[in-house]
């Protein structure tokens, strides 16, 4: 039994691979990656930063896929196993709260999933005058009711908690620039309805460690444990050759998830497979969620590989909470 509690229900058939010999990674990769290739959609290039969750004893995804015109836009798969994936050729067409069919979005990318109360719901980088957080809830993953957008223009990364804290909903998300934003910092929301945000708080500002030093998003849904919430966030850092997104993590209170217990100085992996160095944006790891087991403690890690594929990773919940500590980040000294 693993020493850390996590809040949820058992899931048996977690995608797993026992930590390779001779490696003492706090996050390990898949040795099949990547896990959903380039051309899984016809008509689409790439198909990379989704969200997978459990569904009726198997699994469904919302999966991202650039274009021919340049656009990504948002698709439902299923899967057995959520390693072996059937994705839908249509993307996803949303109605309206009021059930009648809406236009097409702009573009759509980088979703996230979870469910909240009685229904799941996608939160994605919509295009409202440039790049803000769009939301909508499904049942059934074949009808998705669009909500308002959360936020104004601009911004990216939201990531919804999987139930009220203090009696409100709760999301962080990233206030960001209508291009490849030189900065960002992690803040929360609440909401009394799924409409209204506000009480804006600082979450994670990017801080000196140079990996992430330039900016900073929230990845899969916050992963609830006994030791507090449990995020795993993209890290960013400039260098000559353009941006690195390394995949790191904190711990934040319970109950007030704007307090940070501890933030991990260290990544917990970084581009280093060929498939993450390579492809449409070299070394890009951008996790858009997990899976985890409470009985086993076991974490699969979804997450985007350089711009292209999908890739899934493990790592076990004890190990990743003791490495955060082991590795607090600290301010600069001097
Ligand atoms: C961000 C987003 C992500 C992408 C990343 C690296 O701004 O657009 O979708 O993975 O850049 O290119």
């Amino acid at each position: 039994m693993p020493r850390t509690t996590i809040v949820g229900e058992p899931l048996p058939n977690i995608p797993w691979q026992d930590r390779p010999s001779g490696c003492s990674d706090v996050v390990w990769r898949y040795d099949r990656n990547p896990v959903v290739p380039r051309d899984a959609i016809p008509g689409a290039d790439r198909v990379f930063n989704s969200a997978v969750v459990p569904w009726e004893g198997g699994f469904v995804g919302v999966f991202r896929a650039d274009r021919r015109n340049g656009y990504p836009d948002l698709y439902v798969g299923r899967s057995p196993d959520s390693l072996r994936w059937d994705i839908d050729e249509t993307a996803i067409r949303f109605v309206g709260e009021d059930g009648k069919p809406r236009e097409p979005i702009v573009y759509g990318y980088d979703p996230r999933v979870v469910k909240v109360e009685d229904d799941h719901y996608v939160t994605w980088c919509n295009y409202f005058h440039g790049p803000t957080i769009g939301m909508a809830r499904t049942r059934d993953f074949a009808t998705f009711v669009q909500l308002e957008n959360a936020f104004l223009p601009f911004n990216r990364n939201g990531v919804l908690f999987p139930r009220r804290v203090g009696g409100l909903y709760t999301m962080l998300s990233r206030p960001s620039d209508n291009g490849h934003t030189p900065f960002g910092d992690i803040y929360l929301s609440q909401s009394p309805d799924m409409t209204f945000w506000g009480k804006h708080r600082l979450v994670l500002k990017a801080p000196h460690y140079w990996w992430k030093n330039t900016k900073l998003g929230a990845g899969p849904i916050p992963i609830e444990t006994s030791e507090g919430w449990l995020l795993i966030y993209h890290g960013v850092c400039q260098t000559c050759s353009g941006l690195v997104y390394s995949i790191g993590a904190a711990l934040l209170d319970l109950e007030d998830p704007s307090g940070v217990l501890v933030d991990c100085a260290e990544y917990l992996l970084t581009p280093q497979a060929p498939y993450e160095t390579q492809g449409f944006v070299a070394n890009v790891t951008f996790p858009c969620a997990s899976l985890q087991d409470p009985a086993t403690g076991r974490i699969a890690i979804f997450y985007g590989a350089a711009d292209t594929t999908c890739a899934l990773a493990f790592a076990h919940v004890d190990e990743v909470i003791e490495y955060i500590r082991a590795h607090p980040s600290k301010p600069l000294a001097g």
